[in-house]
This record gives structure tokens, C-alpha cells and sequence, in this order.
């Protein structure tokens, strides 16, 4: 029975621990990874904080760009040879905003980046 109840009291003790650690408001910077894949961005919405790492990977034998189609001097444009990436750490200046991401080579190609604020 002493043993249950200490088992119990530790469990708990670790669930709070667990809850502390994911409420934290230390934010971790991650890596994001998009995918480019038959002309469409994989996934289309793609969420970030500024500080992220977001690598676009080509998985296509043909060539892509990536461009902000309504900012374009925030990022400049990169072109992404085929099997080739790219990788850029999300700017401060991109906080808060939400911006398309388009192609040259396809004209159908977007995505939404969304940055959360600070
Ligand atoms: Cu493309």
C-alpha cells in the first residue's frame, strides 16, 4: 500500500514536471522541413516562429524558385536545382506576418508561411 501511494505521488510528481515542461514559455527554435514535390509546396501552410530553420528540399528533377510573391525584398528569391535545398532562419522582421511563397517555374505553386509573433 506505501508502496502504491509512492509510486502514485511520483507519478504524479512526473505528470507535473512533463505539464511544466511543455507550458514553458521558453521558446525553442526548430527546423521546418518543406518539402517541393511534383510543383506544389509541401505542406502549403507552413507555421513558424522567427528563429526557425526552414529547409525546402527539392525532390524533383526539375527546378524550382522560391520567392515571396508580395514582400519580395524581405527574402530575396533562390533558385533550388533539382534534388537540390535550400535552407533560411526565419528573421525578426518576419514576426507576426503571413506571406505567400510562390514559384517562377510554376505558376500554380504557393504556399503560406505563417510566422507567429515573438
Ligand atoms: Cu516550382
Amino acid at each position: 500500500m506505501g508502496t502504491n501511494r509512492r509510486t502514485f505521488s511520483q507519478s504524479v510528481a512526473k505528470a507535473i514536471a512533463i505539464f511544466i515542461f511543455f507550458q514553458s514559455p521558453i521558446a525553442y527554435a526548430e527546423t521546418v522541413e518543406v518539402l517541393l514535390r511534383h510543383a506544389h509546396y509541401r505542406p502549403e501552410q507552413i507555421q513558424v516562429a522567427p528563429g526557425d530553420t526552414v529547409i525546402f528540399r527539392n525532390t524533383d528533377d526539375y527546378e524550382h524558385s522560391i520567392k515571396l510573391v508580395d514582400q519580395p525584398g524581405i527574402l530575396s528569391p533562390v533558385e533550388i536545382l533539382g534534388a537540390g535545398s535550400h535552407s533560411f532562419t526565419v528573421p525578426e522582421s518576419m514576426a507576426g506576418g503571413t506571406f505567400l511563397l510562390g514559384c517562377d517555374e510554376h505558376p500554380n505553386m504557393f504556399a503560406e508561411l505563417v510566422v507567429s509573433a515573438p
